[in-house]
């Protein structure tokens, strides 16, 4: 079951001057429960420890083509990230984003998430993506670099869920 998950939703074309990757977390939570945080495209700062503030430029989070502005924290090379919302599906849990401007060196980042019911307090959550790679950065630097800021919000978010227990 997870495995045509990462066949259907997560299977990118990568162009040849792109990177892409993919991270899998386990959360203790039902599916219901974790996807009514992930869908909240207008609040990434309830998990993703590495967002100040986020701002909504266009739309309310809910519909396709909605526009948020995320605020970094300073610890990461970025000052901000300007995202569209390119698809919100409540019924198979995918959300897909993908990043259209922002002061950072990284273009093109689309981002694809799903979750997968292992047990009823247990969620499988899966998060791929692809990225151009910037110049003068090697292919594995750039996919170690997005590997780390994914895995460590999938694990605060497992943390965050296991609190709610
Ligand atoms: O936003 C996410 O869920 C995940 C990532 C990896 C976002 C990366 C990012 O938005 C920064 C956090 C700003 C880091 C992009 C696309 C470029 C960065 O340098």
């Amino acid at each position: 079951m997870v495995i045509e998950a990462i066949v259907n939703y997560h299977s990118h074309n990568v162009l040849p001057w792109q990177c892409a990757s993919i991270n899998m977390q386990e959360i203790p939570a039902p599916i219901s429960h974790v996807w009514s945080l992930i869908r909240r495209f207008d609040h990434p700062q309830a998990y993703k420890c590495f967002i100040k503030e986020c701002y909504m430029r266009a739309g309310n989070g809910t519909e396709v083509g909605s526009v948020r502005e995320v605020l970094m924290k300073s610890e990461l090379p970025a000052v901000n990230s300007v995202q569209r919302l390119d698809e919100l599906d409540d019924e198979h849990y995918v959300m897909r984003f993908s990043s259209v401007g922002g002061n950072h060196r990284l273009t093109n980042y689309q981002s694809t998430i799903s979750l997968h019911q292992v047990s009823d307090k247990i969620t499988m959550v899966i998060e791929s993506y692809v990225i151009d790679v910037p110049p003068g950065v090697t292919r594995a630097n750039t996919c170690t670099f997005i590997d780390g800021v994914i895995k460590s919000s999938l694990k605060a978010l497992a943390e965050r869920m296991a609190e709610c227990l």
